[in-house]
């Protein structure tokens, strides 16, 4: 069944589940909250409602329900292909269907259909590349591309609350159909002044990515489709996604919404990792001019933490355990190219990293996240995180392509389940002093 239709029919009962839930038992308690997660970035609160994806610590993501290594089995593949068309993966997010074959097909249609990229969009990245950041053009392009929101115009003609997901569809659906080429034009302009081949209508969405690139073998179409489903969705807490649910709260339209999740991806400790992990491990690659033996490696860990700065692509806010996302990066690496010194050198991080973090013993979780991984591959196929100038980020460009798959998904959902404005609560130092104060008379 097409995308709009499906929705139509499961909004109304989800409606009714979560009305029931709220009249019924909207004062039961969830959880309590610690001094140290109200200082601690409210690690562990449970305080966000979504039925798209879900990490436990110990498993990691499942995606509807399903985990990464079971998505890739399920979803529908090209012909010929190892890897699940995107516009599947769009269909199960947004519905929790595994998609048939043609429907997967009907979204990969309609995102080729709304795929061109406004020339103004060329015009302002190409004034702006010489100084900003991949990351900087693409949370901007996302931006430009807001004048054309459906929900902002069909908001300012008035239309009723429950009609509020139909056009955040739209608005989706018009965003992820021209994220390919954007972020081929982004690299482009930082490498191949600007010019880019015409998008080809018999590929999909992700494969389509990887021709823009410029990159015809095979193989980096199927890594262009793993990486844009494995980095999707992250339940709804992180920071990238976490800040898309805030500021769509406010009914902003999903390009303002999006563009600020792109800004919290672009920090260090969140999808930049891929970037700093990339670079980290070409440090250690230059500095031995080969691939250091363990001690070596062992040491030059040590070093990193003692100039107090952390690994990154390890360590996770929920993970205990290596990231499945990891793995099935992983496992593309070992498959094609087991031989890459680059991967054997991200092989060897993973022998060495979790008992250097686990000796320093700060870090709740000594395990490769996705990071310590995705920034390898593109690398093997030649793609560069950095320009000229010395600015760099494009790996989390594609997090962030993916990233908007997810986010996008959820804020069509929250729209149509009505989720208010997100306000929580602050409270001052004094009263959490006060509060202990009580609890110890008591
Ligand atoms: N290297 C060194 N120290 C670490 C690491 C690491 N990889 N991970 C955690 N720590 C430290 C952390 O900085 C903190 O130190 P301090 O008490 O001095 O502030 C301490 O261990 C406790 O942190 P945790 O509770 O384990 O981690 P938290 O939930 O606060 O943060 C991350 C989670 C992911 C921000 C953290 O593990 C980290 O900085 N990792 C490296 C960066 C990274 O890979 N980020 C990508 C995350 C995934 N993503 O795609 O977004
Ligand atoms: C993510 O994919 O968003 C990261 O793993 C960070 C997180 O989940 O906290």
């Amino acid at each position: 069944m097409k995308l709009q239709q499906k929705l139509a029919v499961q909004i109304p009962e989800m409606r009714q589940r979560v009305n029931k839930l709220l009249s019924e038992s909207g004062d039961i308690v969830v959880g309590d909250v610690t001094i140290k997660q109200v200082y601690g970035g409210m690690r562990g609160v449970k305080c966000m409602v979504t039925d798209i994806s879900y990490v436990d610590p110990n498993e990691g993501i499942r995606l509807r329900g399903h985990t990464i290594s079971e998505l890739l089995k399920l979803l529908p593949k090209p012909e010929g292909a190892e890897v699940p068309l995107v516009g599947g993966l769009y269909y199960l997010l947004l519905t929790g269907e595994v998609p048939t074959m043609a429907e997967a097909m009907e979204v990969e249609d309609e995102l080729k259909a709304r795929s061109e990229v406004p020339q103004h969009v060329f015009k302002i990245l190409g004034f702006m590349a010489e100084k900003a950041s991949p990351m900087n053009l693409f949370s901007t392009a996302i931006m430009l591309l807001e004048t054309d929101s459906v929900f902002a115009a069909r908001y300012d003609e008035g239309m009723q609350k429950e009609e509020y997901w139909e056009p955040m569809l739209e608005d989706s659906l018009n965003l992820v159909a021209k994220l390919p080429t954007i972020a081929a034009y982004i690299y482009r302009l930082k490498h191949m002044n600007g010019s880019i081949p015409k998008p080809d209508l018999n590929l999909d969405w992700g494969a389509n990515f990887a021709h823009m690139m410029g990159i015809e073998d095979p193989d980096y179409k199927d890594l262009s489709r793993l990486y844009f489903i494995v980095h999707s969705d992250h339940e709804s807490g992180n920071a990238s996604a976490h800040a898309t649910h805030m500021v769509a709260s406010t009914l902003s339209d999903i390009y303002y919404a999006a563009s600020a999740g792109m800004n919290g991806l672009a920090g260090p400790l969140h999808g930049r990792a891929n970037q700093e992990n990339l670079h980290w491990l070409l440090g250690v690659y230059d500095k031995y001019g080969r691939v250091p033996s363990k001690d070596e490696l062992r040491q030059y860990a040590w070093d990193t933490l003692n100039a107090g700065q952390v690994i990154p692509g390890y360590g996770h806010a929920v993970l205990r355990k290596t990231d499945p996302r990891y793995t099935a990066l992983h496992e593309f690496g070992k498959k094609h190219f087991p031989d890459d010194p680059i991967f054997k050198l991200a092989d060897l991080l993973y022998e060495v990293v979790p008992d250097v973090l686990r000796e320093q013993g700060k870090a709740r979780n000594p395990w490769p996240n996705v990071d310590a991984i995705s920034g390898t591959l593109q690398h093997h196929y030649g793609i560069q995180d950095c320009d000229s100038n010395g600015l760099c980020g494009f790996y989390t460009v594609l997090f962030g392509v993916s990233r908007v798959l997810g986010v996008s998904a959820n804020a069509v959902w929250a729209r149509a389940l009505g989720q208010p404005i997100e306000r929580p609560k602050s409270l001052t130092t004094a009263m959490l002093e006060e509060i202990v104060d009580k609890v110890q008379v008591a």
